[in-house]
């Protein structure tokens, strides 16, 4: 489904434009959006970048972050010539409203044409006008090229949206980028891209909350199995003492399979009512057979589960559950 031309094209036709990313944005959605607003913007068109949920914090200082809209400020009577989503796999990724209404089908009602680009080969094409490259690292190596096929010129601004798109969807350019990324790069770099600065935001800077209950949950971790499972915690007092909220746990079991040897991580958190569980391997093992065996699920390097009882003894159950795993695993 590769048409950036067509994409172009229902773009140059639009005076107005509605450009929207996926629940729970990431850096490729975000930053595909603001390139795409800045380069319309520049191209005289009256631009809304719309998302249901809130833009990151490390992606708060890019232009036009601040104006970033949900769905549900959309006033009585606003209507765009163009839908624009960026970097969403299907139509019921932009998320629902409270009664349960995809936001796609509101919005859709706003708005005259439809085009998008993506890079998720699950697209079914759910626009009049689709650019989607399954092979691109990141959807803002496909926002470059219709901005180029539209003119637009690569000033500051628009490199640190591209950069943050293509940075975050390509673990930093350790994994799924290609030449072409680094080609893009060099024109970023040209554009005036100040990549120490955007780099230490978007992979190093993290909150202050948020550094304090890592240092928690590190200097719980113990070894087992030979050095191949990890096992942390952290309980509720963790979180009251550093301020730290439950979104900042997200890379914390991760750190676990940071070690040389290790295969698998459990981190267990205490919430009032239950102990939740991350659990994480490293490919070929696999955790989401244990994470099944007690009642919840995920994908085979990450899955999770939730038990009733005290921290230590549910860890305990847990853990012994992935080192009888890790032996099957090497058995097989
Ligand atoms: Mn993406």
């Amino acid at each position: 489904m590769r048409n950036p031309e067509a994409v172009a094209e229902r773009i140059r036709e639009a005076r107005s434009a509605a450009v929207c990313c996926h629940v729970n944005p990431d850096g490729d959605t975000i930053g595909s959006a603001l390139a795409l607003r800045l380069g319309l913007t520049r191209l005289g068109k009256t631009v809304e970048v719309f998302c249901a949920d809130k833009v990151p914090d490390s992606m708060r200082s890019l232009s036009g972050a601040e104006a970033v809209r949900g769905f549900d400020s959309l006033r009585e009577g606003e209507r765009f010539d163009l839908l624009l989503p960026v970097d969403i796999s299907d139509d019921y990724r932009m998320g629902k409203d409270a009664q349960g209404t995809d936001w796609f089908h509101v919005i859709r009602q706003r708005c005259g044409r439809t085009a998008q680009i993506d890079h998720h080969g699950s697209n079914p094409g759910y626009c009049e006008a689709n650019d989607v490259d399954e092979k691109a690292p990141a959807a803002g190596l496909l926002v470059r090229e219709v901005l180029d096929l539209m003119g637009v010129p690569l000033d500051r601004d628009i490199a640190c949206c591209l950069y943050t798109a293509i940075s975050t969807d390509t673990g930093n350019f350790s994994y799924a980028a290609d030449a072409e990324t680094f080609r893009v790069m060099a024109e970023l770099m040209e554009a005036g891209l100040p990549l120490q600065t955007m780099n230490r935001r978007l992979f190093v800077e993290r909150p202050m909350a948020q550094q304090l209950l890592i240092a928690r949950a590190l200097a719980s971790l113990r070894y087992t199995h030979g050095g191949e499972l990890a096992v942390m915690r952290l309980t509720r007092a963790d979180f009251q003492e550093t301020g730290a909220l439950s979104e900042h746990v997200d890379p914390i079991v991760n750190m676990g399979l940071q070690a040389a040897g290790a295969k698998m991580s459990l981190l267990g958190r205490e919430s009032s009512t239950s102990i939740r569980m991350s659990l994480r391997a490293l490919a070929p093992a696999r955790v989401d057979g244990v994470a099944r065996a007690f009642g919840g699920g995920g994908h085979g390097q990450a899955a999770g589960c939730t038990l009733q009882g005290a921290l230590e003894e549910s860890l305990g159950r847990v853990a012994a559950a992935m080192a009888a795993e890790l032996d099957r695993q090497e058995q097989a």
